[in-house]
């Protein structure tokens, strides 16, 4: 492996006849861009307790109305990549939203893909689209790039729930913004979980041979995801792991272009190592109680809370409880990698 040559060992003039033409030589920092066996990584395995989160959130549903945040979120910011940028790893943005009874969040589309991921309180609704989805405690509702959505409120109590989107990557992209537009009509009907497409291995006949929409379901109820992971469990081996991918129940792909969901169930006492692989993700916990060692940081996880894990990272988790399985939801940027080309597993050593 050879030296190469700094910056410093070219003559000053040289160097500034180079910034004069906007040039830079690359070997300098051919390193930096293309380390040798292994990505440089920011990113910090980091862990966000929900227990500190909660008040906090509650606590500006006090200081700031509705009409004055237009989203009430507080961003799960990863240090090692800049409180400011507001992102939890380099694909992914992870936002706690809080909306009060009767409170409305307006209407609008983006760029960047959305998800919410319910954590609690009852009777708060997503319309994408014109489609008015329930967000029950786990359910997770897809915004795609373009999808008109507005958030609104007719419970009791206060309801939060798990923002996760692409928008640091279309962020950085440059190609991230949103359109603003007027309210959606209320819609009484289900959405397509409880209709189009109730049951896996099902599909409304008229959409065989048909030209397939993108984006058929948007909304994946947990109870349905809970219910099958139960079921799964009792068709996997013991040494492998109870999980779930949601997909598009059409093509069967994953639901989005950039970010990918699954559903981990950890059985009673069970620690498992999860394969290393090139996808970025955070994890969320749905239900249950643990410990999780990402690279070299060890924590302790509850419900509720969310952890960042780095590209390539070594993981490990950890069921504490010897009783009742765990839940935990993922989401990663497995699809993007996939698509670009670069997508890797490394299996133990
Ligand atoms: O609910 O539409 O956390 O537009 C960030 C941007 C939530 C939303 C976020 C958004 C939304």
């Amino acid at each position: 492996m050879s030296r190469l040559g700094t910056l410093e060992e070219l003559p000053l003039r040289y160097r500034e006849e180079l910034l004069q033409e906007n040039l830079a030589p690359l070997w300098p920092s051919m390193r930096t861009v293309l380390p040798h066996n292994h990505p440089a990584r920011k990113t910090r395995p980091t862990f966000w307790s929900y227990k500190a989160i909660r008040p906090l959130l509650l606590e500006a549903g006090r200081l700031t109305p509705i009409e004055k945040a237009e989203r009430r979120v507080l961003v799960l910011a990863n240090p090692g990549l800049g409180s400011e940028n507001l992102t939890a790893t380099p694909s992914i943005y992870i936002g706690m939203q809080l909306i009060l009874p009767g409170e409305t969040a307006p209407n609008h589309y983006h760029t960047p893909s959305a998800v919410r991921f319910v954590i609690e309180g009852e009777g708060a609704y997503t319309l994408v689209d014109g489609e008015k989805c329930p967000m029950g405690r786990g359910d997770l509702i897809l915004t795609p790039s373009g999808k008109w959505h507005q958030h609104g409120h007719d419970g009791k109590d206060p309801v939060i729930w798990m923002d996760a989107l692409d928008l640091p990557l279309i962020y950085h992209l440059e190609a991230s913004y949103a359109v603003e537009g007027r309210a959606q009509a209320d819609s009484d009907l289900p959405d397509s979980s409880q209709t189009l497409f109730r049951r896996a291995g099902l599909l409304p006949y008229r959409s065989l041979g048909r030209q397939k929409k993108p984006y058929p379901l948007m909304r994946f109820p947990w109870q349905e995801v809970r219910s099958a992971l139960a079921d799964l469990a009792r068709a996997t081996a013991a040494d492998e792991a109870v999980r779930l991918a949601y997909v598009n129940p059409e093509t069967g792909e994953e639901c989005l272009p950039v970010m990918g969901f699954s559903a981990l169930m950890l059985r009673p006492g069970e620690e498992r190592r999860l394969t290393r692989r090139s996808a970025s993700a955070v994890v969320h916990v749905v239900e249950g109680g643990g410990e999780a060692t990402v690279d070299a940081v060890d924590a302790r996880w509850e419900e509720h809370d969310t952890f960042a894990i780095p590209t390539h990272a070594e993981i490990r988790l950890r069921n504490l409880s010897n009783t009742q399985p765990a839940y935990l939801f993922i989401v990663d940027d497995a699809p993007m990698q996939r698509k670009l080309g670069f997508y890797e597993e490394f299996p133990a050593r």
